[in-house]
């Protein structure tokens, strides 16, 4: 992959992904083979989220006034922020803002809900568009202005002790959905430059491109209790007295569909983990003249004991020469290819070729097949998995000279240094090396020796930089 942004717009297009030739800068459509995967991708994340989160869905439009409340808040969003001034011809009393997020549109309702710490904690979701007029270039599925995934989630605590834990148990659900995905991350505490406009603290995914740029693919917030005094969320503790409740909020987008296409795709196209992957088996019918409803039949046999073990599995038995349909198959990234022929059917046995590593083998037809395909699917889900961690682990370097910071991190690479965490070092390190600080990667002990590498101080972090989208 010589140029990885011509190669990601091009198969996003060829893969049908999505069609991003909509006449509105930034807004993209979601073509149905795109739709799948993203619907794979959303039915996890919805099981994930199902076992302790509440799904609710709150209107798309935000009252300016509600959305200027929250003063540092609205300060981060002003510039991003698309308005509905009008209701037909007539001018609204009050303009209405398209959601750049929700935090505005829900709270002023916890405010409603929320009487007594019985009434908490409450944990809800939604899956929802959003709209962000980015200024800086857009890119689809990385960088949009409609988010047509957003997926967020926000929660109220009774004490910043059950908030701070609530922020770890998001951590959890989004390794366990970039681990389906085979998705390699990097967790960072953002820099308070960096963080969610009104959080405390911001806990970030990152993962890192074929071009060595890195994309945050997921945010947990912990918005201790500012957004609580705002929009007055308070309950009566079991003293009897009234306190402000404790919040979080996170999220992820579209990013994690870009991530995935990104890091395992290949010359040939797509390359999908099974657990995404709209069809994990095709089968090809090999047909000549003589004995064609055999091999058909067997293939709809083979096809029927797949899917009564739940494998995704289509037959592609479109008039079409057999080359053209693996160039198909593989284009679409179905982690598995089936080939079956009348002399193959004699064998009694199927040739596979595995997407992930073009491995070429067969397997005898009997009962075990289908388990056997299983534990194949369930071995190249591992196999990404393995090359993208180690790809990705390849990427991260500890830099302990500060010449070579911005070398390194030029040469595609998350850079490791030691920080003593001052916003003025890192600002310095970022102008200097034209790059953004992710943020804390790790906390040294308190007798660590190791220094700040931009003012020679005592370490306190280390941190980590890199290019970023
Ligand atoms: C919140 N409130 O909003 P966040 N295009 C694609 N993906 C994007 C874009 C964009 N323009 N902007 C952000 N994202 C909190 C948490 C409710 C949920 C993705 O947080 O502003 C990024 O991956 O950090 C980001 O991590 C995630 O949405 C959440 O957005």
């Amino acid at each position: 992959m010589e140029n990885f942004s011509e190669w990601f717009h091009n198969i996003l297009e060829t893969a049908d992904i999505i069609d991003s030739r909509y006449p509105i800068k930034g807004m993209s459509v979601w073509r149905p083979y795109g739709f799948q995967i993203r619907k794979h991708f959303y039915n996890y994340l919805t099981d994930l989220l199902d076992k302790d989160h509440d799904e609710t869905l709150f209107p798309l439009l935000i009252p300016e006034s509600e959305l200027a409340k929250e003063g540092i808040h609205v300060k981060g969003f002003e510039d991003e922020v698309y308005w509905i001034t009008h209701g037909g011809q007539k001018e609204l009393n009050e303009k209405l803002a398209l959601r750049p997020t929700s935090e505005t549109a829900i709270y002023p309702m916890f405010s409603l809900w929320i009487r007594s710490h019985i009434d908490l904690p409450i944990k809800v979701y939604q899956k929802v568009n959003t709209f962000r007029y980015e200024t800086k270039h857009t890119r689809p599925l990385i960088r949009v202005r409609e988010i047509t995934s957003f997926a967020e989630v926000h929660t109220v605590h009774s004490s910043a002790e059950e908030a701070d834990k609530q922020v770890q148990t998001g951590i959890e659900i989004y390794k366990d959905i970039f681990d389906k995905l085979a998705i390699p991350y990097l967790i960072s505490n953002r820099p308070v430059w960096d963080k969610f406009p009104g959080a405390e603290y911001t806990i970030a995914f990152d993962t890192i491109f074929p071009d060595g740029k890195t994309l945050q693919i997921a945010t947990v917030h912990n918005l201790g209790q500012t957004f609580a005094k705002t929009f007055d969320i308070t309950f009566e503790n079991k003293e009897g007295q009234h306190e402000y409740g404790y919040q979080t909020c996170y999220g992820l987008s579209d990013r994690v569909i870009a991530s995935l296409i990104a890091i395992h795709g290949d010359d040939k196209g797509l390359i999908l983990p099974p657990t995404v992957a709209p069809k994990q088996v095709v089968i090809v019918p090999i047909l000549f003249k003589k004995g064609q409803e055999e091999v058909l039949s067997k293939c709809r046999e083979i096809k029927k004991s797949l899917e009564d073990l739940n494998i995704r599995v289509s037959i592609d038995d479109r008039d079409l020469r057999p080359g053209k349909k693996f160039f198909d198959i593989e284009q679409k990234g179905s982690p598995l290819r089936i080939e079956l022929g009348p002399r193959d059917l004699e064998n009694n046995k199927i040739i596979y070729v595995r997407r992930d590593n073009g491995e070429k083998s067969e397997l005898s037809i009997d009962d075990d097949l289908p388990v056997n395909i299983k534990n194949l699917l369930n071995t190249i889900h591992d196999n990404l998995y393995d090359k993208a961690w180690a790809k990705f682990n390849e990427s991260l370097e500890l830099v302990e000279e500060k010449e070579n910071l911005k070398s390194t991190t030029e040469d595609g690479k998350i850079s490791k240094f030691y920080w003593c965490g001052d916003t003025e070092c890192g600002k310095a390190i970022e102008e200097e090396t034209d790059m953004d600080v992710l943020g804390i990667y790790e906390d040294l002990d308190d007798d660590t020796e190791k220094v700040c590498i931009h003012c020679g101080k005592k370490a306190k972090h280390i941190g980590s930089i890199a290019k970023t989208y």
